[in-house]
């Protein structure tokens, strides 16, 4: 929720916008433990984990309004250009080859960018669409399943951090009762609510943890080919090791998420459903009521159930969120046009700031999830980001890693 308040004189009328996809972060969950668990101090984590943003119904009218006029505004996308260098030796299983090579990043405001418009978040953290040059890798063609997972932690006795118990001296304040082991878990309300309040469908979930997605009670059964869900950033990167991997960069992410188009508002090209085709698992229905799983599935999907792209990956938009290795700065991209012409394999920030919640150094998530919609957060589109406190799990974030061509 970048905080943007525009006064129009006049106009008195204010509504909640959220933006984007919920950001949610360690002081959120102890913000949810003492709305779940009042005999938690109401300082008990120092800062306000919820904050209300307000911006002018006026700068959704102008959006509305432009959007309507549905002209194509010059784009700002050059050509992506690949690298036709490939590396020797075998394919890594389960693995693709992503080429390098030079490429427009970032996304035009998706509000105008087709005619229906897509959501009522312009997506500022995404701008300027700035020209990126990178070495080719191997990425995961699939994201990381639970079966991936379960070796991983059968191999090296791993404990995530949604299974273990929070330290008090993390969360002064909070009860001792209150520091138990859990997750954030989706969960439908029961009836239609204002969107401005992600707390009204987010809940922590004592004993949620990957090995039982939906808290205790449920498990990973027959579940074997979805992908991991409850890991915070740690977790991904301990797997990514164990394997012999690391996590791509976000530039790496969405140059791999592209596919080698250039310029498209989906990693699948122009058309949200193409020939009426369900490309991602996102949200259908009225969010977050009742998802009606049109597109085959409610909650996430097993890896592989919808077309992969361009460079043969699946699951790249929707199904679950995936951490990259950067951290998280609203204006990275301002940054890198400023230093140049050309990003050449930018690893992100040297530090991070969200300007929603200072203080909580975030790292960059991607592709969105089985919970994006139109209605709230269209972070299903290629260019758009998103963003997690790494020490924060919850079960529509999951992770896939990459291998280096030549390990330097
Ligand atoms: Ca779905
Ligand atoms: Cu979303």
């Amino acid at each position: 929720m970048l905080v943007v308040v525009f006064f129009q004189p006049g106009i008195a009328i204010w509504r909640l916008v959220v933006e984007g996809c919920d950001s949610l972060s360690s002081p959120f969950f102890y913000q949810m433990m003492k709305i779940q668990n009042p005999a938690v101090s109401g300082n008990a984590v120092g800062r306000t984990a919820m904050r209300a943003v307000v911006t002018s119904v006026a700068w959704a009218l102008a959006g509305a309004a432009i959007s309507g006029i549905c002209a194509e505004a010059p784009s700002k996308y050059g050509p992506t250009v690949e690298s036709s260098a490939r590396p020797a030796g075998a394919v890594p299983a389960g693995m693709v080859w992503v080429p390098g090579g030079e490429f427009s990043m970032g996304t035009e405001d998706p509000t105008r960018m087709t005619c229906e418009g897509h959501g009522d978040d312009p997506m500022h953290d995404a701008r300027p669409i700035h020209r990126v040059v990178l070495d080719g890798f191997w990425m995961d063609a699939t994201e990381v399943t639970n079966e991936q997972y379960a070796k991983f932690v059968e191999a090296t006795g791993y404990v995530t951090v949604a299974e273990r118990r929070p330290k008090a001296e993390d969360f002064p304040g909070v009860p001792p009762e209150a520091l138990v082991p859990g997750s954030i878990l989706f969960t439908p309300t029961e009836g239609p609510v204002p969107l401005g309040n992600f707390m009204a469908w987010w809940r922590y979930e004592a004993g949620a943890s990957w090995r039982h997605p939906n808290g205790v009670g449920s498990d990973i059964r027959g579940k074997e080919n979805y992908p991991v869900v409850h890991v915070a950033y740690e977790d991904a990167v301990a797997y990514a090791k164990w394997a012999g991997k690391r996590l791509p960069t976000e530039a790496e992410w969405e140059f791999a998420a592209r596919g080698g188009k250039a310029g498209k508002p989906f990693v699948w090209g122009d058309d949200f459903k193409p020939g009426g085709k369900w490309m991602a698992n996102i949200y259908e229905g009225l969010f977050p009521v009742k998802d009606l799983g049109s597109d085959g599935y409610v909650g996430a999907a097993p890896v592989r159930q919808y077309p992969a792209n361009g460079y043969g990956l699946y699951d790249i938009a929707g199904n679950v969120w995936e951490w990259c290795a950067d951290w998280y700065r609203p204006d990275y991209y301002q940054q890198l046009a400023s230093q140049g012409p050309v990003a050449r394999n930018p690893q992100g920030p040297a530090d991070s700031f969200d300007p929603q919640e200072p203080g909580v150094p975030k790292r960059v998530h991607r592709g969105g999830s089985f919970l994006c919609t139109d209605q709230y957060c269209t972070r299903y589109m290629v260019g758009s980001r998103g963003k997690g406190e790494a020490s924060s799990a919850s079960n529509h974030v999951g992770f896939r890693c990459v291998r280096s061509a030549v390990e330097k």
